[in-house]
C-alpha cells in the first residue's frame, strides 16, 4: 500500500510502546495530537487535570520528535484547532492527500471510540483501530473469563492475572501460600506516624505556558490550579514510582483503609494519573513493587495488596466497562434521584469527613480509595443522589479519572446502581466506620455517637434510612441479612426516629 499513515495519539495514550506507534514507523507516519475543546469540556474537569493532560501531551510530542517522528500538534488556544478529535483528523485528511490510512489505539472511553467509528465512515481512507496492549487482559480475554459465570468476582479474575503475569508466584502457587493478605491491611492510622509526601515536580517552561493557558481559558473549571506539582513526563513519573517503592510502599498495606486529617496521601502511591495517561506501564509498576518484596524492602501484605489493585481491580474495572458497551452509566438500580448538593463542588459542609475529602480533591485533584468509596461515595448512596450526577462528578474532579475506570468504580462499586453486577453488596456504612478508620469525627460539629436528632452524625440515620428505603431491592442480599435483622428488632419508635432524622437532614440539603 502506498501513502503515509496518519497515527492518532490521544491525551491518555502517552506511551512509546503504544500499539498504534508500534504498527507504523517514523519513516512511514505522521503523528497527530490535539488539545480540543470537546475533550477539555465533556465534564467540568479539574483545572489541575487539564493542565496535567495538556502539559504531558506537549512533553510527549517533543519526545516523539526526538525519536524521529513527525508530529502535527494542535494547541487548545490555537484558533485553527478543530473542536473535536475526529474533526481534527478529517481536516488533516482533507488538507493532505498523502495518507493511505489512519491508525489509532482504541480510545479508553466508549464515547470517543464511538465518535471515531462514526466519523471514519465519511473519511476518504480507512481507520484501523488497534487493541490497547497496555492492559493485561484484552476485551476478548475478559469476555471469555466472564462467560458462563453466574457471578463475576474480582478475586478469581485476579488469580488468573497472577498466573498470567507470574507476579508473586512460586510455580503455580501464590507467594506466602495465600492469594490475598487483606486481613492484615485494615489498621487505623495514628497522627504521629511518619508520612511520606509524593515528590513535587517544579513546573518547567512548557508547564508554565500550559498553566497560563488553563487559567485564562478554563479558569472557571472546578478545582485549584496552583500549586501544580504533578510530573508531566515519563522521567518524572518514574521518579514518583521510585519514591513510592522506597518510602511509602512498606506501610501501604497496613494503612490502606486509613484516613487522617491533613494527610491527603498517607501511604498511597499517587500513581494512578501517571499509569492512566500512559507515562507508566502497569506491569512495570508491579514488577518494581514485586522487586521491593524480594529485596526485603517491603512486606508481602503491602506488595500483594498493591499488585492486586493494579492487575486485579484496575483490569477488572476495565473488563466490566467494556463488557457493557451501552448504557453502563445510565443504570440506576436503586432509583435514586436527588440532585448532587452544591457542597460537592465547594467543600462547604459541616460534615468534617466530607469537607476533608472534598477539600483535598479541590486542592490536589486527589483523594484516596477509602475517601472516594466510604466518604463521598457512601454519602451519595445513603442520601439517594442521582448516580449519573455522582458519576459525572467523579469523572471531573480526579486527575486519574477516565470513564473506563471511573464508571465501574462509581456506578458499580460505590453506588450499587448496576444492581450488583460488579460487586456483591452495597458499600454502605454509618459514621461508626468512618470514626474507626479516621480522626475526622473528633473535630466534627456532629457527634458520631449520637444516632438521631440535630447534632447527630448524618451518616447514622441515613444508613438506616437507606436500608429501609431500599428494602424491596436489598433485603434478599445475604450480606445484608444481619443488618435487616437488626433493623427488624428495633422498636417502631426507634425506626421512626431514624427515618424522621434522615428526612430532616435530607430536607436541609
Ligand atoms: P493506590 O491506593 O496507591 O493504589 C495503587 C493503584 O492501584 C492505583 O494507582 C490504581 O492504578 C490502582 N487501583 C486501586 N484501586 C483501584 C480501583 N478500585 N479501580 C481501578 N484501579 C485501582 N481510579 C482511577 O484510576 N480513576 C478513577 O477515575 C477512579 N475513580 C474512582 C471512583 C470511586 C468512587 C472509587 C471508589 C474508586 C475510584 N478509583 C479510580 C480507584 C482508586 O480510588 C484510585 O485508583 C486510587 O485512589 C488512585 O490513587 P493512588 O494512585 O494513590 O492509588
Ligand atoms: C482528558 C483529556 C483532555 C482533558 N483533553 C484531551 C485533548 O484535548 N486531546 C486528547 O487527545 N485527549 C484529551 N484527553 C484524554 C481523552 O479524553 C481520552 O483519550 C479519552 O477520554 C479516552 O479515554
Ligand atoms: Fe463524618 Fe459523622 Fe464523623 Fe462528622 S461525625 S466526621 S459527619 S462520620
Amino acid at each position: 500500500m502506498g501513502g503515509k499513515d496518519l497515527v492518532v495519539v490521544l491525551g491518555d495514550q502517552l506511551s512509546h510502546g503504544l500499539s498504534a506507534l508500534k504498527a507504523s514507523s517514523p519513516k512511514q507516519a505522521i503523528v497527530v495530537m490535539a488539545e480540543v475543546a470537546e475533550e477539555a469540556g465533556y465534564v467540568n474537569h479539574h483545572q489541575k487535570k487539564l493542565a496535567f493532560v495538556f502539559s504531558a501531551m506537549r512533553h510527549f510530542a517533543l519526545e516523539l520528535r526526538a525519536a524521529g517522528w513527525e508530529v502535527v500538534y494542535h494547541r487548545l488556544d490555537d484558533p485553527h484547532t478543530a473542536p473535536d478529535l475526529p474533526q481534527q483528523v478529517r481536516g488533516l485528511l482533507a488538507q493532505d492527500g498523502r495518507f493511505a490510512r489512519v491508525l489509532m489505539t482504541q480510545a479508553g472511553e466508549q464515547r470517543l471510540a464511538a465518535a471515531f467509528d462514526a466519523a471514519a465512515k465519511h473519511w476518504p481512507v480507512p481507520l484501523s483501530v488497534l487493541p490497547d496492549k497496555r492492559f493485561l487482559a484484552s476485551h476478548a480475554d475478559f469476555a471469555n473469563w466472564a462467560e458462563g459465570r453466574k457471578q463475576l468476582r474480582m478475586e478469581y479474575f485476579y488469580r488468573e492475572m497472577r498466573r498470567k503475569t507470574g507476579l508473586l508466584m512460586q510455580g503455580d502457587q501464590p507467594e506466602g501460600g495465600q492469594w490475598n493478605f487483606d486481613a492484615d491491611n485494615r489498621k487505623a492510622a495514628k497522627p504521629d506516624l511518619f508520612m511520606p509526601e509524593p515528590p513535587r515536580t517544579q513546573p518547567d517552561a512548557i508547564t508554565q505556558e500550559v498553566l497560563e493557558m488553563v487559567a485564562q481559558t478554563r479558569g472557571a473549571h472546578f478545582g485549584q490550579l496552583l500549586p501544580f506539582w504533578f510530573a508531566v513526563d515519563r522521567a518524572g513519573a518514574l521518579e514518583a514510582l521510585e519514591y513510592f517503592a522506597s518510602e511509602a510502599l512498606p506501610r501501604f498495606g497496613d494503612y490502606q483503609d486509613a484516613m487522617l486529617r491533613g494527610q491527603p496521601f498517607l501511604y498511597h502511591s499517587v500513581l494512578a494519573q501517571y499509569i492512566n495517561i500512559g507515562l507508566l506501564e502497569p506491569l512495570e509498576v508491579c514488577r518494581r513493587v514485586e522487586r521491593a518484596y524480594y529485596e526485603g524492602q517491603a512486606p508481602l501484605n503491602a506488595v500483594e495488596g498493591f499488585i492486586r489493585q493494579i492487575i486485579g481491580w484496575r483490569e477488572y474495572m476495565r473488563g466490566i466497562y467494556w463488557l457493557n458497551p451501552e448504557g453502563y452509566t445510565d443504570q440506576n438500580h436503586l432509583g435514586a434521584t436527588r440532585p448532587l448538593p452544591d457542597f460537592y463542588w465547594t467543600g462547604k459542609t459541616d460534615m468534617a469527613c466530607m469537607a476533608a475529602a472534598i477539600g483535598q480533591t479541590i486542592e490536589h485533584a486527589y483523594a484516596h480509595h477509602i475517601q472516594r468509596l466510604m466518604v463521598t461515595g457512601n454519602f451519595a448512596m445513603l442520601a439517594g443522589l442521582d448516580p449519573k450526577e455522582v458519576h459525572e462528578w467523579y469523572l471531573a474532579v480526579y486527575a486519574d479519572a477516565y470513564e473506563w475506570v471511573e464508571a465501574p468504580n462509581v456506578i458499580g462499586m460505590s453506588q450499587f446502581a448496576d444492581g450488583g453486577f460488579l460487586g456483591s453488596k452495597p458499600y454502605a456504612a454509618s459514621g461508626n466506620y468512618i470514626n474507626k478508620m479516621s480522626d475526622y469525627c473528633a473535630e466534627c460539629r456532629y457527634s458520631v455517637s449520637q444516632k438521631t436528632g440535630d447534632g447527630a452524625c448524618p451518616f447514622n440515620a441515613l444508613y438506616w434510612d437507606f436500608l429501609a428505603r431500599n428494602e424491596d431491592k436489598l433485603r434478599g442480599n445475604p450480606r445484608l441479612g444481619q443488618m435487616y435483622a437488626t433493623w427488624g428488632r428495633m422498636s417502631v419508635e426507634k425506626r421512626e426516629d431514624y427515618r424522621a432524622s434522615a428526612a430532616a437532614f435530607l430536607e436541609s440539603l
